[in-house]
């Protein structure tokens, strides 16, 4: 196979470029160092006008990322597609999701990375039809393949290749640190008197708090960028009584314009040229919730910067944050396809029809939505005059939504950090935003599946994102929402959201008990922001997951397959209960761990658990969280919402073992100084003396609310000694 081009970004991370592919804009990075002729670690093959990328895979081989993507944290035995779908349904054999995201890394003898960077369907066959054969399809000739080389020969190199990769495509996203608070969903809180009935039920419960979700029906027929003034009267002012509670409103905005006369957006739009054009040029239309929809063109620059603008109409209102949805972009029908599907069902009327033309009838009402034949019928104008079919780009429709939000936001205020995420995406998406995972449903099976998806999003730099606590779609139990809640205490996004027609699963829903054990969590949440952030804007500057497979931490072979416990930044382990009534659960400890369950906040009641396989007592009330030897965990003092009052005490937990670092970042949580480097810092640091332990505690950079630390400090015999510091 010839390459066009080839190029270096550094002696590990190569680009082979066949033809002339279209510019995603997934990768940030330039070089124009020439590269190696081909790739070391797998070939790439022409056949016909597709390309063929193939690899034998040792039968200890492993397969991490896909992004969010269905399956464990090892993605070998399977097969996916980077298709952007709305598919509410994820079942087990489901290949593609909401986002598209073809990065992977094959872990065995030999290490390395590997990124597909194109902007419509790719096929992968990780080792499922062939069990020792990892098979990709690039349905094209031009597209440009990503090879990442380990060196090390060390489980931390895949690390070293998720860094080399992120650093490819740029920095994420980072939210507001309110959006690092609890938030609660539900489709759809009618109204505002709904809303403030809701915010009560935390508030008047103890429960913390930030922000309340307003999903479609806020709308006048579900038109974008307008409010229903019967069920939000006084809207301005009722956001900003919202605010001085502690509550951001976010409302959501989809994808599809309502056509409709007089409709400004929509009226716009069309007169501009903005919006996507079938084969003869005239407006695309399909329905979605508004009912027939035209859908803007998002590749096309002048679109982004006009959409980008239009969220100002709710941003002059005091909203601060948004989600995007419906954007693969999702279609219910299209007028083509609904009339095509209409002729099939009257052709059958009256006929005495056979079960296969039954089976065949049913098909042509089930498969009218999202239908291939819909996406190949609308185009793109990404730069004037050139056209470009939306199958062949369909996976950068909902990034360049998101990417227009994230513009636009900066047009209102250049300084100001707005909450934005998205359903859709592909690589580069990180940048505008983070993601949700979709729609979920209220199984067990899927609170296990948002801990697997967590790591893969967070390879292509979705730090913050997060599923929908308690699943979305069906009813939740107490329980489920009880242990999905202890889940999500760790998630940047923490999220709860229902659809409709479901039970009300917010933590007040059930049982006062079952919302006892939500609240200590919810807490504890607030109580380690500090953590979280400071190992989210880490893993900005750095490159790094938030949460790692012990794999690519651990050389052993016992670490290498744990597929249901994860790192979170560098002093935690994670190993949540995902069963229905498990009272307890296996953990594998690589090392020795200080073990912290969590259920009263006793700071005083951790105890050292020795490396290898233990059963841990686990009931409802308890999570466990571990804290790696070295590592430290800063807990604030928990507030109502996250920027409540300034905290004056932060409690620090230290397994010590051959002295302690931490570096916490802080900063003013909303302007965009970070970009600049710009960030404050406290320095903690706990080392054995001779005379004893020597605690420290310094703001090497900016300042901090805190005025006391204190160190509770446990050593390897499970002794605790705490000391605190002024400061
Ligand atoms: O077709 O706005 O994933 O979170 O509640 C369903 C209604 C449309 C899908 C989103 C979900 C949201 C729902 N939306």
């Amino acid at each position: 196979m010839q390459f066009t081009n080839t190029l270096s970004f550094s002696d590990s991370v190569h680009c082979f470029r066949s033809g002339q592919p279209f510019n995603t804009e997934a990768v940030v990075l330039t070089t124009d160092h020439a590269g190696p002729e081909s790739p070391r670690c797998f070939s790439v093959a022409e056949q016909g006008r597709e390309l063929i990328i193939r690899r034998d895979l040792k039968p200890g081989d492993q397969v991490f990322g896909m992004g969010q993507s269905m399956g464990g944290l090892n993605k070998r035995g399977r097969q996916f597609r980077t298709w952007c779908s709305d598919d509410p349904c994820h079942t087990p054999e489901k290949e593609s999701l909401y986002g598209a995201h073809p990065f992977l890394i094959v872990d065995g003898d030999d290490t390395f990375g590997l990124f597909i960077d194109f902007p419509g369907e790719l096929f992968f066959d990780l080792g499922y039809t062939t069990t020792d054969l990892l098979e990709i399809r690039i349905p094209s000739l031009d597209v440009d393949i990503y090879e990442f080389v380990a060196t090390d020969k060390k489980a931390t190199d895949k690390k070293t290749i998720v860094r080399d990769f992120r650093k490819l495509i740029g920095k994420p996203y980072v939210p507001p640190r309110w959006g690092f608070g609890y938030q609660q969903c539900r489709w759809s809180y009618p109204d505002a008197a709904r809303i403030d009935e809701i915010i009560a039920g935390f508030r008047d419960n103890d429960i913390p708090c930030d922000t309340v979700y307003m999903d479609i029906d806020y709308m006048v027929n579900f038109k974008d960028f307008s409010i229903d003034e019967q069920k939000f009267p006084r809207f301005e002012n009722w956001v900003q009584e919202k605010k001085e509670q502690g509550i951001r409103l976010i409302p959501i905005i989809d994808a599809g314009v309502r056509i409709e006369d007089g409709y400004k957006v929509y009226e716009e739009g069309l007169e501009k040229g903005y919006f996507c054009k079938d084969a003869q040029g005239e407006l695309f239309r399909a329905a979605v919730w508004p009912g027939l929809c035209a859908f803007p063109d998002f590749l096309k620059p002048e679109t982004r910067q006009w959409w980008g603008l239009q969220y100002q109409a709710l941003t002059d209102l005091g909203i601060e944050g948004f989600w995007n949805d419906m954007n693969e972009p999702a279609l219910f029908y299209s007028p083509a396809s609904l009339s095509k599907a209409i002729d099939a069902v009257s052709a059958a009327k009256d006929k005495n029809i056979g079960v296969y033309e039954f089976f065949d009838l049913k098909d042509s009402i089930m498969n009218i939505s999202n239908s291939r034949e819909d996406y190949r019928s609308f185009y793109h104008e990404p730069a004037p005059g050139g056209r470009v079919n939306h199958e062949q780009v369909h996976n950068l429709y909902g990034t360049n939504m998101t990417r227009a939000a994230y513009e636009g936001f900066a047009q209102v205020d250049a300084d100001k950090r707005f909450l934005m995420f998205s359903r859709a995406s592909s690589v580069g998406a990180h940048r505008y935003g983070g993601i949700w995972f979709g729609d979920n449903h209220s199984w067990w099976e899927h609170l296990k599946l948002n801990l697997q998806m967590l790591p893969g999003a967070n390879f292509c730099g979705f730090l913050y994102s997060g599923a929908d606590i308690g699943g979305f779609g069906a009813n939740a139990s107490a329980e489920l929402v009880v242990r999905w809640t202890q889940l999500a205490v760790f998630s940047p996004l923490m999220r709860n959201h229902a659809a409709m027609g479901t039970r009300d699963q917010e933590p007040f829903a059930f049982d006062g008990h079952s919302m006892a054990i939500m609240r200590e969590h919810i807490k504890l949440r607030y109580r380690m922001i500090p953590y979280l952030y400071s190992e989210y804007m880490k893993a900005v500057e750095s490159g790094d997951a938030l949460f790692y497979p012990l794999a690519f931490e651990y050389d052993d072979e016992r670490s290498k397959r744990v597929e249901d416990q994860l790192l979170v930044g560098r002093s935690l382990m994670n190993a949540p209960v995902y069963e229905q009534n498990a009272r307890g659960r296996h953990v594998f400890l690589p090392e020795d761990m200080l073990l912290w369950k969590v259920s009263r906040h006793d700071l005083m009641a951790a105890t050292v658990i020795k490396a290898g396989d233990h059963y841990l007592e686990l009931p409802l009330e308890e999570m466990p969280v571990f804290i790696r030897k070295d590592g430290m965990l800063p807990l604030t003092e928990t507030t109502s919402w996250v920027d409540e009052r300034q905290p004056e005490t932060l409690d620090v937990m230290v397994y010590l073992d051959q002295g302690a670092r931490y570096e916490l970042i802080y900063d003013d949580g909303i302007s965009k100084a970070w970009e600049k480097g710009v960030s404050d810092c406290l320095s903690l640091s706990v080392q054995q003396g001779s005379a004893g332990l020597k605690v420290s505690a310094e703001v090497t950079k900016g300042q901090v609310p805190w005025k006391t630390i204190v160190f509770h400090v446990y050593r390897h015999d499970g002794s605790l000694i705490r000391q605190s510091v002024q400061i």
